[in-house]
């Protein structure tokens, strides 16, 4: 019996021992890590009923007459420079539209002046007409920086670009062109040409001199004797050209000016000297004015390019598209004949400066 019990405490000592061991092995499912709180997922705020928005109301149009303006000439150095003020007084008044017009006589550092004054009385639009090419960024960045826009009125100016809104005005790089073949017609494509250039740095004469001078690679007998400034005017045409002759005589045969002005102040240099202008030397130049037209008529000068200076009514335009904020062309370009000696005097009578 003793034995009996013994084994039988063994048998439940042996089964408590195993239920022990299996209770530490058993794998007790790994706590669940409490998942990372998501951020409350916020309540989409109840929409609050759009508003009305009252229509935005579009600002009226600017119209000439609202418009103020400046305008930076640079003299009155030719016949083609004061029919371009005439057509910028007279639009500005047919227009109604506020002009402060300045006359630089000349001077670069008055036209930058002008700008400045214009600046400062916060004008919508200036306009300019850039005595010279160069030295113009300084000033063009202050009109920039005050938010007006400049427009350039019938010559270039050095800048980069982003500096002035639109260049209204001719090709002048074309206009050399067409004088050099209508003075390769009038020589017989032979013969020696001067040539009186205007204002040193100016857009016109820089590039009616390259134009010129391209074309003129195409006719192996005319060759360019000389070629200097006149500046624009009749008197310096007239002195350059009595130097011209003085050097040259009568081995000129022809005679390209970058205006009509230094045409005719030529043409008094060649009678004075006693040569007959337009048949002992045969002039062409560039602008088509009335004087041109009278000389041409004279039998004096052969040809004139022409160069319109009335812009008025094409600079006022974009001034006021530029004052609504609109888009103008970077170029706005003039279209322009060639006129000689044949159609002056039926022309004459219409032309209208
Ligand atoms: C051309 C203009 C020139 C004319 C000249 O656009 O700048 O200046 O040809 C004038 O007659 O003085």
């Amino acid at each position: 019996m003793k034995k009996n019990r013994l084994w039988i405490l063994l048998v439940v000592i042996l089964f408590s021992l195993s239920l022990a061991a299996c209770g530490t092995t058993a794998v007790e499912p790994a706590a669940e890590e409490p998942a990372a709180e998501a951020p409350a997922a916020e309540e989409p705020a109840a929409e609050a009923p759009a508003a009305e928005e009252p229509a935005a109301e579009e600002p009226a149009a600017l119209t000439y007459e609202d418009l103020v303006v400046g305008f930076a000439q640079i003299g009155a150095e030719s016949e083609w420079r004061t029919a371009e003020t005439n057509s910028i007084l007279a639009v500005a008044e047919e227009l109604g539209v506020e002009l402060k017009f300045s006359d630089a006589q000349q001077q670069q550092e008055n036209q930058i002046a002008a700008i400045r004054s214009f600046i400062a009385q916060g004008v919508d639009v200036i306009g300019v007409a850039p005595v010279v090419e160069s030295g113009w960024e300084p000033v063009f960045q202050e009109a920039k920086d005050a938010g007006i826009p400049i427009i350039l009125v019938d010559r270039g100016a050095d800048v980069p670009d982003e500096l002035y809104t639109s260049f209204i005005g001719s090709d002048f790089v074309l206009e050399g062109e067409n004088a050099c073949e209508e003075m390769a017609g009038l020589l017989s494509e032979e013969g020696n040409i001067i040539e009186l250039q205007g204002t040193v740095g100016a857009g016109p004469a820089i590039d009616r001199q390259a134009g010129f001078a391209s074309c003129l690679e195409g006719y192996p007998n005319m060759s360019m004797l000389d070629s200097q400034s006149g500046n624009f005017t009749r008197a310096e045409g007239k002195e350059v050209m009595e130097a011209f002759l003085q050097t040259y005589g009568d081995q000129i045969n022809g005679v390209y000016a970058h205006n009509d002005d230094m045409a005719i102040g030529a043409i008094q240099a060649i009678e004075e000297y006693g040569l007959v202008p337009g048949e002992d030397i045969k002039i062409v130049s560039v602008d088509g004015v009335k004087g041109a037209f009278e000389a041409m008529v004279d039998g004096t000068l052969n040809c004139t390019v022409e160069c319109n200076p009335l812009l008025g009514p094409q600079f006022f335009e974009a001034a006021l598209m530029l004052a609504n904020g609109e888009e103008v062309p970077r170029w706005i370009k003039s279209n322009e004949g060639v006129y000689c000696q044949e159609v002056a005097a039926e022309m004459l009578p219409e032309r209208q400066y």
